[in-house]
């Protein structure tokens, strides 16, 4: 009888340590192991209506509270303020970008919006650099890179507000994606009428007064790119910026290190490529993982990930695929540490565990997943466009095109891994019950 006693007693002590913790993050930040109760617990598979495995909902802001009657939701990034430790969630929707609180991931605050600078645009895209977020849209016309002071953040008198740019980008009208290496200060929009639609380069490091830089147009047009300053395998080129561009028919390696004399690595596709739309880097810059947006659709197998041995870049070898359990299409993807977010439409956030990335097969093990589309898991382009994973928290948010943001968490064991071993020897001391 001990037991139940001790687990009862385990979770009083446990809600009023949560409560706690909650009055004191909200000036404090959102950083750590800061324990929160969830909205909903992922239990027997399901977190409210949603399906689940190890995640749980923290939060949901419906898609209107974000972008208005009828908006949808597109792509997202984070931001942590370096200063408060504060976390934001940055969301783009067709009508523009929502900046939300979410600090305390389950009473998210929004606190503004900035509007797109022409028309709405089903794509939008955000990324962020030196407390600056830059902001693109694709079939919006004149539309630029909106750049945004993100410290504005830290006083908003009277939220929800209605904010402006602090600087507007004009050497492009659309453009589909907007990369950013922060390590350099450049940033990279793609998919633009100019170059071709490949890289357009623009200096950064003074954030609000951005500087043309040129562009390559050789390769042709980038859906989506990531660029890193290298620290791989390949000696040939450590320390230089090296630009992987999803070019839809084939992933291009190019070195844009200087932005006057670009120069091309390699390019390389994969067995029924129909549109390589995203890929990222493991953190060790061995292995790039690719996303074909299309098909899942033309091929009608399950969500297909495909992983590249990137340990020469002048000869990339196909090192394996993954075969996901649903039929839904994959979009974007995020590495971190050994594992990987893939925003999976239909299928909601996936988790893999990509510790044995190097395996010709079974390179990733699906370990959790949020499916914030509950109704199908088919290749129909609903449901989760975004991700992002890289809070210090351990919030992750997701961007999902009929839904909104949804803050997910992964699943703790509560009684096990979050009592303060001073309340646990005290529950120990009080029942007189072994640990
Ligand atoms: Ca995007
Ligand atoms: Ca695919
Ligand atoms: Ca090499
Ligand atoms: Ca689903």
């Amino acid at each position: 009888m001990k037991y139940p006693n001790l687990i009862i007693q385990t979770f009083s002590i446990l809600i009023i340590f949560s409560v706690l913790t909650n009055c004191s993050s909200d000036d404090s930040n959102g950083g750590g192991n800061v324990s929160y109760i969830p909205l909903f617990s992922c239990e027997n598979g399901f977190a409210d209506i949603y399906p689940c495995n190890d995640y749980d909902l923290m939060a949901h802001v419906p898609i209107e509270d974000l972008g208005g009657t009828g908006a949808e939701g597109n792509d997202s990034w984070g931001w942590t303020d370096s200063t408060t430790g504060k976390e934001y969630a940055l969301i783009g929707t067709t009508t523009g970008t929502a900046f939300v609180d979410i600090s305390n991931p389950i009473e998210p605050l929004l606190l503004g919006t900035l509007p797109t600078a022409t028309i709405n645009s089903l794509w939008r895209d955000i990324k962020v650099y030196n407390n600056h977020a830059f902001i693109v849209a694709d079939n919006a016309g004149s539309h630029g890179m909106q750049i945004f002071d993100l410290t504005r953040l830290r006083n908003v008198a009277n939220p929800p507000e209605s904010f402006t740019a602090d600087a507007l980008y004009t050497g492009f009208g659309s453009a589909h994606n907007i990369v950013i290496n922060e390590d350099s200060g450049f940033a990279y929009a793609v998919g633009t009428s100019t170059f071709n639609g490949g890289p357009h380069f623009i200096n950064i490091q003074n954030p609000t007064n951005p500087v043309a830089a040129g562009g390559y147009a050789i390769s042709g047009y980038s859906h989506d790119a990531q660029v890193v300053t290298y620290n791989g395998p390949d000696n040939d080129y450590s320390g230089r910026e090296i630009y992987l561009g999803s070019n839809g028919n084939e992933i291009v390696v190019v070195d844009v290190t200087d932005k006057n004399n670009v120069i091309n690595i390699s390019s390389f596709s994969y067995p029924q490529n129909a549109f390589a739309h995203q890929g990222w880097l493991t953190e060790d810059h061995r292995y790039f993982i690719i996303g074909d947006e299309v098909d899942e659709l033309t091929f009608h197998f399950n969500t297909k990930t495909i992983v590249f041995d990137l340990n020469d870049l002048d000869n990339p070898v196909l090192s394996s695929t993954y075969s996901g359990p649903t039929l839904a299409i994959d979009h974007n993807g995020y590495v971190v540490g050994n594992t990987y977010y893939l925003a999976n439409y239909r299928a909601g956030l996936r988790v893999l565990d990509i510790t044995n990335i190097g395996a010709s097969t079974n390179s990733m093990t699906e370990i959790g997943f949020f499916d914030t589309f509950p109704s199908s898991d088919s290749a129909n382009f609903n449901g989760v466009w975004n991700v992002y994973p890289y809070f210090a928290s351990g919030n992750i948010i997701i961007n999902d095109i009929e839904g909104g943001l949804f803050i997910v968490r992964k699943s703790v064991n509560w009684v096990l891994n979050f009592i303060p071993i001073e309340i646990h020897y005290q529950i120990i001391y009080k029942y007189n019950v072994s640990p």
